[in-house]
Formats: structure tokens, C-alpha cells, sequence
């Protein structure tokens, strides 16, 4: 049965793509963006079962418009640089924690349940890294970006508790995939990495290049958020997303070396300040929870991210 959904920041790198599921699913999509990072060029320019609002989640009555007449909601406007929110932490805590708290009052005034919410990995801080991070680690938000997520966490769970919210709370580890936007220093290692060598210009590593993350793609993050929105049973405490596995810059730069034939220069600058080391997801919860999509491996994302063929 078709139904109507809700996704803020729709306009964004992982929103657009969610958006293009759901429409391919056959069903009704409202997009709330206020094109600070997103762009509406991501979206479908003409399809009937999109409506495009363009307004801002730290309104509330802009939100409770938004979300009234919805089946379900997927929250992930957000300014998803930790770096803005350590430039300017007042703007970005409306984006990231009142918007959310909007969401969670528009959701009880229209009595709709299922929500699904970006967290990140950001809220371990430093803890437990150079092993995989379970759920479990302790919190330890270091930047006014981790804490407002962490704080959206615990309010979705007090409204989850006392007004029968279902939030499906999924914390991301490093997403990549088409249309992340690479125009910023702090954007995502593999856009910017992609987008430099695509353009033949020299590539800046921090650090020495053995610090590893874990690495996941795109669709294959949205077949989770998907089981999010329409699993029966939802999990209610917040899963990790990421594959357990470690990819050092070195190995990453290798793998964009090989699909190009050759690398710019490359030159390894001192450490970011407060950079993690090491970033690894344990994921026994979320193989417990969810069905694992078919893993995207990281050259077959990067192909696809650089629209390659095969
Ligand atoms: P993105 O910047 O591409 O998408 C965020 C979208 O939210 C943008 O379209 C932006 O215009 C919109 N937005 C920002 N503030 C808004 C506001 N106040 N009102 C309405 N819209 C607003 O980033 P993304 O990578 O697609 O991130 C999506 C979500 O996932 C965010 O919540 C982010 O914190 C979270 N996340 C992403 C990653 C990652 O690796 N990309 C990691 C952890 C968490
Ligand atoms: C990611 C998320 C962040 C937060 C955090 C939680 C992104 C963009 N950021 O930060 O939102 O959730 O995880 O821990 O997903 N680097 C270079 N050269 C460059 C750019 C980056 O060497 O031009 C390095 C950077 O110093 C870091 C690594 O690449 O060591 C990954 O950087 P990132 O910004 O992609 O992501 P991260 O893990 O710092």
C-alpha cells in the first residue's frame, strides 16, 4: 500500500537517496530542506509523488505542518559538519537538536509513530577506538555536533516512552557515496579524495595515512534505513552502522589510484587536531536487528561513486 513520507534534509546527499527508494517503492514523499547544503537538483524535478518544502526544522510550526498527513518520518536534516558546529555551536543546535525536538512534538500532535533518526559515531568521542565500538562504549561527546545528537537520542527516547514514538536510531559511521558533497575541507575523506583526483589536483593527507575508518556506502546504508521504516518490531536502542572493517587512508588512496590509472600528488600535512585515530563499528547489534544488505565493497562504491561502468 502506498504511503506518505516525510524526509528532512531530503535535499542532502543520503536524503536524496532515501527519497529516490521510496519514490521507487511506489509511494508518497514530502521533502522538508532548507537548502543550507542540500540542493534541489538532487531531486526529481517532475514526479507527481514528491512535495518539496522549502523551510527550516528549527520551525516549529513549519515542522508540524510538515509532518501532519504523514505515515512515518526520516529525520536527517542536520549540519552535518562537527566542524561547524565547533565554528558556530548556537546556529548548528537548532539545526541538529531543536529540529529534532520539533519533529518529536509534530510527531505526538499528529500522532505519528515511526520515525527514523542520523545519529553518528561522533557520540563515542574518543572511546573505545582502535578496537570496533559497540553500542555499549561510553558516550562522550566532545563537540556541540555530538552532543546535539546524542541529546536528540535521548529525547526520542523519552517521547518513545511516554507518547509511544518508534524511533529507529541508527548511528553512522563513515557513509560515502554519490552526491556527497566534496566542496568543503571537512567534507567527506572520499568525496574530497575522489573529486581531487578526478581533477588531476594534489590530494592532502592528515596525519600519516595509517588512521582507518569503516567505510560504507551509500545504498547500502538506505536498505537499513528502509528495514527502519517498515520493520514491524523496532529495535529501541540506537545500532552502529558500519561493516567492522578497517580501511587506512593509505589503502583508500590506492584504491582511487587503481580505477584512475595513477594518482596526483599526494602530501601528508600534520595531523587534524582531535582526529580519531582509529573508527571501527562493532555491528553485532545491528546483524541482530536488521538483515544486512549485500555489502557494497569499497571499489565497487567508489565506481559507482565516480560513475564507472561494471
Ligand atoms: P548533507 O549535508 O548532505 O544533508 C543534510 C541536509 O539537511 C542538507 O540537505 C541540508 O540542506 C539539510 N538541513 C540542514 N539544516 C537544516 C535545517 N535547519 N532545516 C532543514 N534542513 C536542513 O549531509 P548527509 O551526509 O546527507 O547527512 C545526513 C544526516 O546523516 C545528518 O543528520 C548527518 O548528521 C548524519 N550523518 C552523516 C554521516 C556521513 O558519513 N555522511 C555520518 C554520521 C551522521
Ligand atoms: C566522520 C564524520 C563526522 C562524525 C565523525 C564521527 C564525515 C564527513 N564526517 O568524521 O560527521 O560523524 O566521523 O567520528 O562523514 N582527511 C584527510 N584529507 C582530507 C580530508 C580528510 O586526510 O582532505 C582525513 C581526516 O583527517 C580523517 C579521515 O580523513 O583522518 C576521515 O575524515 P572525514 O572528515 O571523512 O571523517 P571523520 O571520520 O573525521
Amino acid at each position: 500500500m502506498s504511503k506518505l513520507f516525510l524526509v528532512t534534509g531530503g535535499a542532502g546527499f543520503i536524503g536524496s537517496h532515501m527519497v529516490d527508494a521510496l519514490l521507487a517503492k511506489g509511494h508518497a514523499v514530502r521533502v522538508l530542506d532548507n537548502l543550507s547544503m542540500g540542493n534541489r537538483s538532487n531531486l526529481p524535478a517532475d514526479n507527481p509523488r514528491l512535495q518539496f518544502i522549502e523551510g527550516d526544522v528549527a520551525d516549529a510550526a513549519c515542522v508540524s505542518a510538515a509532518v501532519e498527513g504523514c505515515d512515518a518520518v526520516v529525520h536527517l536534516a542536520a549540519v552535518a559538519s562537527v566542524q561547524a558546529s565547533v565554528d558556530d555551536p548556537v546556529s548548528t543546535h537548532q539545526s541538529n537538536f531543536v529540529g529534532t525536538l520539533n519533529i518529536c512534538e509534530a510527531m505526538r500532535e499528529h500522532r505519528v509513530k515511526r520515525v527514523v533518526f542520523a545519529s553518528s559515531a561522533a557520540v563515542y568521542g574518543n572511546n573505545g577506538a582502535g578496537q570496533p565500538i559497540d553500542e555499549n562504549t561510553a558516550k562522550s561527546p566532545l563537540t556541540p555536533y555530538a552532543s546535539d545528537k546524542l541529546s536528540s537520542e535521548y529525547y526520542l527516547d523519552f517521547y518513545r516512552r511516554q507518547h509511544g514514538l518508534e524511533p529507529a536510531v541508527f548511528r553512522f559511521f563513515n557513509i560515502f557515496g554519490p552526491r556527497q558533497d566534496p566542496s568543503s575541507p571537512y567534507s567527506g575523506v572520499i568525496s574530497i579524495f575522489t573529486q581531487r583526483a578526478q581533477q588531476g589536483l594534489p590530494i592532502s593527507v592528515f596525519g600519516d595515512g595509517e588512521q582507518t575508518r569503516d567505510f560504507f556506502f551509500v545504498a547500502d546504508l538506505i536498505e537499513l534505513l528502509q528495514q527502519g521504516l517498515f520493520t514491524e518490531q523496532v529495535v529501541s536502542d540506537a545500532v552502529n552502522v558500519g561493516w567492522n572493517q578497517a580501511t587506512s587512508l593509505k589503502q583508500l588512496l590506492e584504491a582511487i589510484g587503481e580505477l584512475f590509472g595513477g594518482l596526483p600528488a599526494v602530501t601528508y600535512l600534520e595531523p587534524r587536531a582531535g582526529d580519531i585515530r582509529h573508527s571501527r563499528a562493532n555491528n553485532d547489534r545491528l546483524k541482530q536487528a536488521y538483515r544486512m544488505p549485500q555489502e557494497t565493497p569499497l571499489k565497487e562504491g567508489l565506481r559507482q561513486l565516480l560513475g564507472l561502468a561494471g
